[in-house]
């Protein structure tokens, strides 16, 4: 297949690029390379040291002979250009990766919630309007977050996409209906993923595109079997306060000897799933397209669920590090629950990477290995999602010291 792959450049765009490649099929990215911009922008770095993505694809091609090629498009500033260039090069599939994806980041400041809204709603809108425009008819694959969801399981499993509702109609009986699950975001990166669900619904039941929208859980890990085979094919590493996700956050803090920042009491649950199992997903999607005329096919892509708290003791327990109990920067609930039903992608053929398997220690690791690249005054998380709790957090003498240290 010949395959369109928008933000390939990313997180889990990279590695991605490189499974489906190696599986024989055409590969394209397109990546405006804002992820590198915005490192510049917040003057951090990946952990592991990244090469252009030139480079990254002439190691690609050097290591296994297939090639993947890069073109610098921004798909949410530059129409005209992406439409030619899916108008030129007509893709099968196209997995869109292309958004801003970190939480904090979306939260910084007003400029950051106006970039995130912007960027992420015309990136998905530009991409839906061009494929009706060219007649397209390629399989979309969206990368959305479990997230849209919110996080509280109301005593129920968080079924894959859809709700069944009653609704009780005038004439007294009960119609029976399946609707999006209410949409329930915890940040304005979120909220973007939410109005995606939206423009998804909309052109597929008025333009019949085929559409799979992925509700990914947070990953964790770094390498996958082909990052592994050469040291200039590394994945990114983010561990910043930013765009650092919980998981990898801690196993970094604890190969750098930096006390586990826990937000508020750490009985935030949520879902799961490793950088290995999160490529695997998009090959099973892309080889499971809805019919034309299907409504958007919605897979849960997570594969176990953990409480942060218990995340920190264990890694405390693996590691030897410190937990430190830090004031929480954002607004959401401080407990809850977490179930979710993840039955699709187990019947087609997952095999989940657990937390229990050896790869936490792998990730330590590398964590160990560049350590010397991390600026240690960047792990904090300091983007507060309401002024009255970055007045609350300003206020705090012990901030950003630790509350308590166990
Ligand atoms: N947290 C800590 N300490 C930290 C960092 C985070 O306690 O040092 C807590 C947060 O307060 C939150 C939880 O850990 O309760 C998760 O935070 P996160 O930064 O790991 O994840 P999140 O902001 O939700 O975003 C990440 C990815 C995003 C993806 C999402 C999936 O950045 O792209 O969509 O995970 S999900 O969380 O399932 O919505």
């Amino acid at each position: 297949m010949k395959i369109a792959i928008l933000g390939g450049d990313g997180f889990v765009g990279w590695p991605t690029s490189l499974h489906l490649s190696s599986l024989g099929h055409d590969v394209h990215i397109i990546d405006s390379l804002s992820r590198r911009w915005i490192d510049a922008e917040l003057g951090v770095q990946s952990l592991t040291p990244m090469d252009s993505i030139q480079e990254r694809t002439r190691i690609w091609k050097q290591e296994t002979g297939h090639t993947i090629q890069f073109h610098l498009i921004d798909i949410a500033e530059h129409y005209e250009v992406f439409k030619a260039w899916l108008s030129d090069n007509r893709p099968d599939a196209i997995i869109h990766f292309a958004e801003q994806r970190a939480a904090p980041y979306s939260m910084k400041s007003d400029q950051h919630k106006n970039y995130t809204v912007t960027n992420n709603v015309n990136a998905t809108h530009h991409l839906l309007n061009a494929m009706v425009e060219l007649d397209l008819d390629a399989h979309l694959v969206h990368l959305g977050t479990m997230g849209v969801y919110g996080y509280s399981n109301v005593g129920a499993a968080i079924p894959e996409g859809y709700l069944d509702v009653g609704v009780e109609t005038l004439s007294g009986t009960t119609a029976n209906q399946q609707i999006l699950y209410p949409a329930n975001p915890g940040s304005i990166y979120h909220m973007t993923k939410c109005l995606d669900q939206l423009l998804f619904q909309f052109y597929a039941k008025n333009d019949g595109l085929r559409i799979t929208d992925l509700h990914q859980g947070i990953v964790w890990g770094t390498h996958t079997d082909q990052t592994r085979r050469h040291k200039q094919l590394i994945n990114r590493f983010d561990y910043d306060g930013d765009y650092g996700t919980v998981l990898n956050r801690f196993l970094i803090q604890a190969a750098i000897g930096y006390p586990l920042t826990v937000h508020g009491t750490g009985g935030q649950t949520r879902a799961f799933i490793h950088i290995q199992d999160s490529v695997r997903c998009i090959e099973l999607a892309l080889q499971n397209p809805p019919d034309t005329g299907d409504r958007v096919k919605v897979f849960n892509q997570m594969t176990e669920t953990h409480r942060v708290r218990d995340l920190a003791e264990l890694i405390s327990r693996l590691t030897g590090a410190k937990v430190a109990y830090l004031p929480n920067p954002r607004k959401e609930a401080a407990e809850n629950d977490l179930v979710v039903e993840n039955k699709q992608f187990l019947e087609l053929g997952l095999d989940p990477i657990r937390l229990e398997d050896g790869l936490l220690e792998e990730v330590v690791d590398v964590a160990k290995a560049f350590a010397y690249r991390v600026d240690r005054s960047r792990v904090p998380a300091v983007s507060a999602w309401t002024r009255d709790i970055a007045t609350e957090i300003e206020h705090d003498p012990e901030h950003p010291r630790l509350k308590s240290v166990s």
